[in-house]
């Protein structure tokens, strides 16, 4: 099956975004997505990620990397089939499709949560260079599962600078300062936020006394190397209950 063919059997068409969020993501970076999960899923999601936290202790986030003062959570895809809808969410691919073409793979499923009194991130690209406009190898999706709100920690991003072609290593003088372009993504548990993952973003410090908890599907160029190498990492049992649509998207 052609990575066409799968986006066509997950039921992803163009029109499932309408011309002005195509517009804003090109301009903007970034795409807010309301609604994409029901409040239970939101809270069994919640709790899936809870217990993994909990099994996987010290090694939690290790197939990528650990981040001080987050619980982190690495290759999802093998760790229930809850996370499916996040490789396979119509809408979400239609707005990953129409940053990276339909040539695309996920590169990895991971889950941050930023602890009380941390999650404070430089702002920073998810691709080492700085990039042309249009020319993007990286797109990435937030699922909150906590409301983001101004004081939880939640994500920051500068609009438009995906079309910057500086990368924020380059232009920042310090990464970590507000800067006074930026956007804090204020929304509803539920939402999945698209973002061009050349939009310089970062995590903002957590001054509740609640974990804010989102999770990252994020998918890459076919042609570019994987966060995580689905093939190596994913059991026979994932890859057997995945449908040939989802192994095409994961690339197993
Ligand atoms: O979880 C967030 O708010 C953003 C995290 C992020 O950009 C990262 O970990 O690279």
């Amino acid at each position: 099956m052609t990575c066409d063919e799968a986006l066509a059997a997950l039921n992803v068409t163009p029109d499932l975004l309408s011309d002005q969020e195509r517009d804003f993501l090109d301009a903007q970076g970034y795409l807010p997505l309301p609604g994409v999960l029901s409040d239970a899923l939101v809270r069994d999601l919640r709790q899936r990620f809870d217990e993994l936290v909990a099994e996987e202790g010290e090694t939690a986030g290790t197939e990528v990397h650990q981040e001080a003062g987050t619980n982190r959570l690495s290759n999802l895809v093998n760790k229930g089939d809850i996370f499916e809808i996040c490789f396979t969410h119509p809408r979400v691919l239609a707005a990953i499709s129409h940053v990276l073409g339909s040539e695309l793979r996920l590169s990895s499923l991971n889950g941050r949560a930023a602890l009380p009194g941390h999650g404070l991130q430089g702002l920073h690209a998810d691709w080492g260079t700085a990039v042309d406009p249009g020319d993007y190898y990286v797109c990435n999706s937030i699922w909150l599962l906590s409301d983001f709100t101004e004081e939880n920690g939640a994500t920051r991003v500068v609009p438009g600078s995906n079309r910057s072609g500086q990368h924020p290593k380059d232009a920042l003088e310090d990464a970590t300062a507000p800067h006074p372009d930026q956007v804090v993504l204020t929304a509803k548990a539920g939402t999945v936020v698209i973002f061009n993952s050349h939009t310089w973003h970062g995590g903002t410090l957590n001054r509740t006394d609640e974990p804010r908890y989102g999770l990252h599907s994020y998918f890459t160029r076919r042609d570019q190397k994987q966060q995580t190498d689905q093939r190596a990492l994913l059991s026979e049992e994932t890859k057997a209950r995945l449908s040939e649509a989802g192994r095409v998207i994961v690339d197993v």
